[in-house]
C-alpha cells in the first residue's frame, strides 16, 4: 500500500460510489446505498442510516445478518483450520455431510462453493449417469431446461438462458440443452427423448419474477421423470433452506427430486457454500478424479454451513418464514392501489407486480430506500420482497405500510 493510500481519510458514500465506478467492472447498477454493518433483518449505511433488508442478498442471508452463532462458528474455525484441499481429509467434512444429508433426506452430497458451480456439477453428473447407467450413446445426452430460467452465470448455464442480456455476446455455447416453457408438463413429455438424461428446473422461478407453476405441475413432472428414467434436478439455490416456509420448496409439491441444488443460505451469507444433494444413486457415478474444487468441502465452509443449518432449524426460522410470510403477503394483498397488478409468492419469497402504466418498479424501490427499506426490482415492473426469515410480525407490517406509502407518492 502506498503512503497516500494509508493517509486517505474515511470516505463519504458519494466518494465510495465514485471509486467503485472508476475501478470496478461495470456489470452492476446497484441502488446508491453503501452498507457497512448488518444485524438480523437490518443493515446500516456509511452515514449511519438503518434499513430493513428486503432482499437478504437474494436469499443467502435467510438467517439474518451476522447471526452471532454463525459468527462464533466461523471465527472459531478460522483460527483453527481453514483449508486443506481434498487431497487430505478434514474433521469438519464428515459431520457436514451427515448433518446435511440427514436434514434433507439425501443419500449423498457433493460440496461446492457457488450456486453456479453446484448447477455445473449436477449437469456433468447427469451426463455421466446418462452414458454409464441409462445407456445413452456417447456425446448424445440431452438436458431439458425451462425458459425464463436463472441458474447462474457460467458459460454452460448462460448458454441455455432465454434472456438476451444474460446470453447475448457470450457464445458459442455448449450443445445438448433443450428449452421448454416453465409450468407446462405436456411440453416436458413432448421434449423427452431416449437420450434425455435430466430435467433442470427451479421450484419457483426467482429471477423471472417469483413465478409459481400451476398446481399439480411438479407431481406430473415427477411422474414423467420416473417413467422415462430422467433425472429430476431441482435448483433450490434460492427457494431452499426455509425461504418458502418449508426446508425445501419441493415439500410444497409433495415430491422428491433426484438431485437437489442448494447454496446461498447454506452458509447464512458468510461464505460461498453450495452442494449437490443426491436422492438416488446419480452421484455414485463420480469416481476419484472425475470432479473437484480447491475450496469445496473445506473445513471453514463446513463449520459455517453446519451452524447455518443448525440455527435455521433450532431457532424456528422455517416456521417463521411461513408465518411472517403469510402475514406479509396478506397485508400486501390488502393494499388497495391501482398500480398493483398481483401479489404472489410463498413463505418469505414474495413479489409485487405493478401494472406497466405505474412507472416501473425501480422508482418504487428508490422511494422505499428513502423510507428505510431495501427492495430489488426485477423485469421492470416487479418488486421482490424477501427479507431474512427472522422477520417479526411488526416488521412485516412495517414493510407493507412503507410499500403502500411508496405507491401513494
Ligand atoms: C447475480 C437473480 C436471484 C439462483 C438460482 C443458481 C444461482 C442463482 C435459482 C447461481 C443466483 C443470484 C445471482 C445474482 C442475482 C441472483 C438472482 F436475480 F439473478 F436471479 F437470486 F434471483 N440458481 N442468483 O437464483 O448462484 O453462482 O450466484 O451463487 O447478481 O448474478 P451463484
Amino acid at each position: 500500500m502506498t503512503a497516500t493510500t494509508l493517509e486517505r481519510p474515511a470516505r463519504s458514500a458519494a466518494d465510495l460510489i465514485a471509486r467503485e465506478a472508476h475501478y470496478g467492472a461495470r456489470n452492476y447498477k446497484p441502488l446508491d446505498v453503501v452498507l457497512t454493518r448488518g444485524e438480523g433483518v437490518y443493515v446500516w449505511d456509511v452515514d449511519g442510516k438503518r434499513y430493513l433488508d428486503c432482499l437478504s442478498a437474494y436469499s443467502a442471508v435467510n438467517q439474518g445478518h451476522c447471526h452471532p452463532r454463525i459468527v462464533a462458528a466461523m471465527t472459531e474455525q478460522a483460527s483453527r483450520l481453514t483449508l486443506t484441499s481434498r487431497a487430505f481429509r478434514n474433521d469438519q467434512l464428515p459431520a457436514f455431510y451427515e448433518e446435511l444429508c440427514e436434514l434433507t433426506n439425501s443419500h449423498m452430497a457433493l460440496p461446492m462453493n457457488s450456486g453456479a458451480e453446484a448447477v455445473e456439477s449436477a449437469l456433468k453428473t447427469v451426463r455421466k449417469w446418462g452414458y454409464e447407467i441409462k445407456g445413452v450413446p456417447e456425446g448424445q445426452a440431452e438436458i431439458i431446461v425451462c425458459s425464463e430460467n436463472f441458474h447462474g452465470r457460467t458459460l454452460a448455464i448462460v448458454g441455455f438462458s432465454s434472456d438476451e442480456q444474460t446470453r447475448g455476446g457470450f457464445g458459442p455455447f455448449a450443445p445438448g440443452f433443450r428449452m421448454i416453457p416453465f409450468g407446462d408438463a405436456a411440453a416436458l413429455e413432448a421434449a423427452i427423448t431416449p437420450n434425455t438424461v435430466g430435467f433442470l428446473v427451479e421450484p419457483i422461478q426467482g429471477e423471472a419474477g417469483v413465478m409459481i407453476p400451476p398446481a399439480g405441475y411438479f407431481t406430473r413432472v415427477r411422474e414423467l421423470c420416473t417413467q422415462h428414467n430422467v433425472v429430476l434436478i431441482l435448483d433450490e439455490i434460492q427457494t431452499g433452506l426455509g425461504r418458502t416456509g418449508k426446508l425445501l420448496a419441493e415439500q410444497h409439491e409433495g415430491i422428491e427430486a433426484d438431485l437437489t441444488l442448494v447454496g446461498k443460505a447454506l452458509s447464512g451469507g458468510f461464505y460461498p457454500v453450495s452442494a449437490v444433494l443426491s436422492n438416488s444413486e446419480v452421484l455414485g457415478v463420480l469416481k476419484p478424479g472425475d470432479h473437484g474444487s480447491t475450496f469445496g468441502g473445506n473445513p471453514l465452509a463446513c463449520a459455517v454451513a453446519r451452524m447455518a443449518l443448525k440455527v435455521l432449524v433450532e431457532e424456528g426460522m422455517i416456521e417463521n418464514a411461513e408465518r411472517a410470510g403469510a402475514r406479509l403477503k396478506g397485508s400486501l394483498a390488502s393494499i388497495r392501489h391501482p398500480a398493483i397488478k398481483e401479489v404472489r409468492g410463498r413463505g418469505l419469497m414474495l413479489a409485487v407486480e405493478l401494472h406497466p402504466e405505474a412507472g416501473g418498479a425501480r422508482p418504487v424501490c428508490e422511494d422505499l430506500m428513502a423510507r428505510g427499506f431495501l427492495c430489488k426490482d426485477t423485469h421492470d415492473h416487479t418488486v421482490r420482497i424477501s427479507p431474512p426469515l427472522v422477520l417479526t410480525a411488526d416488521q412485516a407490517d412495517g414493510i407493507s405500510e412503507a410499500f403502500e406509502a411508496a405507491l401513494r407518492r
